[in-house]
């Protein structure tokens, strides 16, 4: 069709086009446009609507609290009668009987004595818009992070190791790897309970964010080992950050109900190297780890 903004074709394509629902009434409420939108948001077509009155309870508009405003409150009538545009959020009827959101927006139709000739009502469901990207935010933090800690999952733990490997190759950009276990920690649960172990896995996970940088990835790998990718790093500072987050482990109190208790954590502490491949990495961190384990826990080892 060719655009010519004058010709009443091009007005209704372009109404009929809106992800919007419009609607037009005249001075008695008696529908006489029904676009495609609200075909699509109610589910009832054009030519059921149009010609019926918008108060005969076809919609049946109520508030969040159950409140029918066909009989009291229409914002329809209300602007028909004072000529002031009004929003409003409301519930209406699907064809199908449930109830969707919409937000509704009121303006008069005037004539060219600026009569008050009839109405528009424009109605979206954006905010089954925003319940869906809300529920997306939620499910993405689902697929990033461990729910108990709040720290990265352990795919987005493997994802940031292969990516920093890639960077080492490509711009040598060195990186240490941590693994580490919580020392004992089934004694832990079975002397002080479950809820008490997962208040110990939180403190672990603050002492991790709180002293490595924001560059640093803090991951939970398993059920109470963690892995921590180090940016930049070399064998000094990792060792140093290794020993740092021992201690400040060490010296955390963990207090759940009444009960006061400590733990301990074994670590492993590697450097990248030019040979390495994600497999042989993780390895040598996990080989190290375990050496902790064996020469008593409590402790880290580092090999470069
Ligand atoms: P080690 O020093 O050799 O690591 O001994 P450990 O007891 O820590 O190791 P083990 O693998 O025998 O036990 C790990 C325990 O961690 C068993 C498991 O129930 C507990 N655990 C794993 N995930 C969670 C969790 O999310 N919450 C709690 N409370 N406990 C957990
Ligand atoms: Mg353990
Ligand atoms: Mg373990």
């Amino acid at each position: 069709m060719k655009i010519n903004p004058k010709n009443d074709a091009f007005h209704k394509d372009l109404i009929d086009n809106l992800y919007d629902g419009v609607y037009f009434v005249d001075t008695e409420r008696r529908i006489i446009y029904w676009n495609k939108g609200a075909e699509r948001i109610t589910g009832y077509l054009s030519e059921f609507v149009v010609g019926s009155f918008c108060h005969n309870n076809l919609l049946n508009h109520v508030t969040d609290s159950g409140k029918h405003l066909c009989e009291d409150g229409c914002p329809l009538l209300a602007t028909l009668q004072d000529g002031k545009p009004r929003e409003a959020d409301v519930h209406l009827r699907h064809a199908e009987g449930h109830r969707v959101p919409v937000l509704v927006r009121v303006s008069p139709i005037l004539d060219d004595d600026q009569n008050i000739v009839g109405a528009v009502e424009v109605f979206s469901n954006n905010l089954s818009l925003f319940q869906i990207r809300r529920k997306v935010t939620e499910l993405e933090r689902l697929a990033l992070f461990d729910p108990l800690t709040g720290l990265s999952n352990r795919r987005v733990a493997e994802t940031k190791v292969k990516s920093a490997l890639l960077e080492f190759s490509q711009h040598q950009i060195p990186f240490g790897l941590l693994m580490m276990d919580a020392d004992h920690f089934k004694n832990i649960n079975d002397t002080y309970g479950h809820p008490a172990g997962d208040q110990a896995l939180r403190v672990v996970a603050k002492n991790l964010t709180l002293h490595v940088r924001d560059t640093d990835i803090c991951a939970r790998w398993g059920g109470e080992e963690f892995l921590l990718i180090l940016m930049n790093m070399d064998a000094s500072r990792l060792t140093q950050t290794a020993e740092k987050l021992r201690t400040m482990i060490e010296q955390s109190l963990i207090q759940v109900d009444n009960q006061k208790f400590n733990l301990t954590v074994s670590l492993g502490a590697t450097l990248v190297r030019t040979d390495d491949t994600y497999e042989s990495l993780l390895e040598r961190a996990d080989r190290l780890l375990y050496k902790s384990k064996s020469d008593g826990r409590n402790r880290a080892s580092f090999q470069e």
